[in-house]
């Protein structure tokens, strides 16, 4: 790997000094980064090697090629008298011979120093089971992460936590602009984990470059992936499918942590859960849910609904003076009407955007997103939705 590696440092220094005789002062030397992130997962080493065996391999073809070349159109010219030999193809042994050892050189170096490498990548990269110490379940959907622990009897939500002023307002980015989230995942490091991928409406992918890992979840299906992260930190990554038109903006977070730091999260994240399950028991205030519920809109239903629940026409239906929104939940005996606001926010609209929430928002959120839009954007329904009575009717 000596030279390979010795090559790219080669290539990044000549990349770089071309950069800044052309164009730069010498300022922004320190912030060009060239070459993949490092790799901190056994399938990222494998790509990573591979790939530089691939460049190594490339980059000698084109300059010896192109060096045949372009000798043989100065040395060889019309105008220094040289008659061109006419054939083609090889017509002795001898010229046989020249033109089959590279031949067979190239299918021998490829096949034994990239081909069977690779090889041996791809069946490592299936291998999802073996040895796994942890199953993830990870659904995607427009436009968010939600992460699940089956063993652990964890389950959470992870979205976007750019303020929406520094995506639309020209407020000044942050560092991690569009790559970080609420709620980042939390790996052990050291340990094999089985991802599990699944999508509730289109097509996205799990993709985080460090790991070497990136897998499309496709609706209907249930596709594998696996990590061992090597190293403790912060590694992001970005849903990798376009799914729509925020595809942007659904990041992936992941903190890897030790085996004793991922223990005391597991606690900390089940005790969360169980408070969560108490506060949904109790009866809220009208300015709680209000307040809760802004918090779940702007995280949440901004993106299509837009600020002042004004929507886009045609495409997301507005929610100021919705007929929805302003007409019951609830029918005098006190089922669910169907198609009316609960229902569509717990099961969504089949074939649309707006997707089934009753799996990745709690009875607290949804309760309280619903009374929210029920008496704001100048909806005026003045009633109140408690957690308990979702609870009974989703
Ligand atoms: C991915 C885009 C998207 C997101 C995010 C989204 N919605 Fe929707 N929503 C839609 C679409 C599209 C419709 C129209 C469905 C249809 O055709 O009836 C809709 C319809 C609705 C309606 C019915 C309005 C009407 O007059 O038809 C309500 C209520 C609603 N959404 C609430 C919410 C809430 C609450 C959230 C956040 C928890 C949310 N939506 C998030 C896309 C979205
Ligand atoms: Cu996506």
């Amino acid at each position: 790997m000596l030279i390979e590696s010795e090559i790219l440092k080669m290539l990044r220094k000549s990349c770089l000094s071309f950069l800044l005789l052309a164009c730069l002062g010498g300022s922004a030397y320190a912030d060009w980064a060239f070459n993949f992130q490092p790799a901190v997962a056994p399938l990222a080493d494998d790509a990573l090697r591979i790939h530089n065996r691939f460049m190594v391999l490339v980059i000698a073809l084109f300059v010896s090629t192109m060096a045949v070349m372009a000798y043989s159109l100065f040395y060889h010219r019309k105008d220094k008298g040289f008659k061109p030999a006419i054939f083609t193809g090889p017509t002795t042994p001898t010229l046989w011979v020249l033109s089959a050892l590279p031949f067979i050189g190239l299918v021998f170096v490829d096949y034994v120093w990239v081909g069977v490498p690779a090889y041996y990548a791809a069946v490592t990269m299936e291998n999802t089971q073996e040895g796994a110490d942890l199953v993830l379940r990870v659904t995607a959907s427009q436009w968010k992460w939600q992460y699940e622990y089956p063993a652990q009897g964890i389950k959470f939500v992870s979205s976007l936590s750019t303020p929406l002023t520094q995506i639309y307002q020209g407020a000044a980015k942050g560092d991690n602009y569009l790559l970080e989230v609420d709620n980042p995942l939390v790996l052990p490091v050291n340990k094999k984990i089985r991802i599990l991928l699944l999508s509730s409406d289109v097509m996205h992918a799990w993709s985080v470059p460090a790991f070497g890992v990136k897998r499309a979840a496709v609706p209907g299906f249930l596709r594998e992936t696996w990590v061992k992260i090597e190293k403790e930190g912060t590694y992001r990554g970005q849903c990798a499918q376009i799914c729509g038109t925020n595809h942007a903006f659904m990041p992936i977070v992941v903190e890897a942590v030790s085996v004793e730091r991922f223990a005391a999260w597991v606690a900390k994240k089940k005790a969360e859960q169980e408070a969560l399950t108490t506060s949904a028991e109790k009866v809220w205030t009208k300015d709680e849910l209000l307040q809760h519920g802004q918090g779940i809109y702007e995280k949440i239903c901004i993106s299509c609904h837009l600020p002042g629940g004004v929507g886009i026409p045609g495409v997301f239906p507005a929610l100021a003076d919705s007929k929805i929104v302003n007409s019951p939940y609830q029918d005098a005996s006190g089922r669910l009407i169907k198609d009316g606001h609960l229902d569509r926010v717990l099961n969504g609209k089949q074939g649309t955007a707006m997707q089934a929430f009753k799996n990745t928002l709690s009875d607290v959120d949804i309760a309280a997103v619903v009374t929210y839009e029920r008496n704001s954007f100048g909806n005026k329904t003045g009633d109140v939705l408690q957690p308990v009575l979702v609870r009974k009717l989703r």
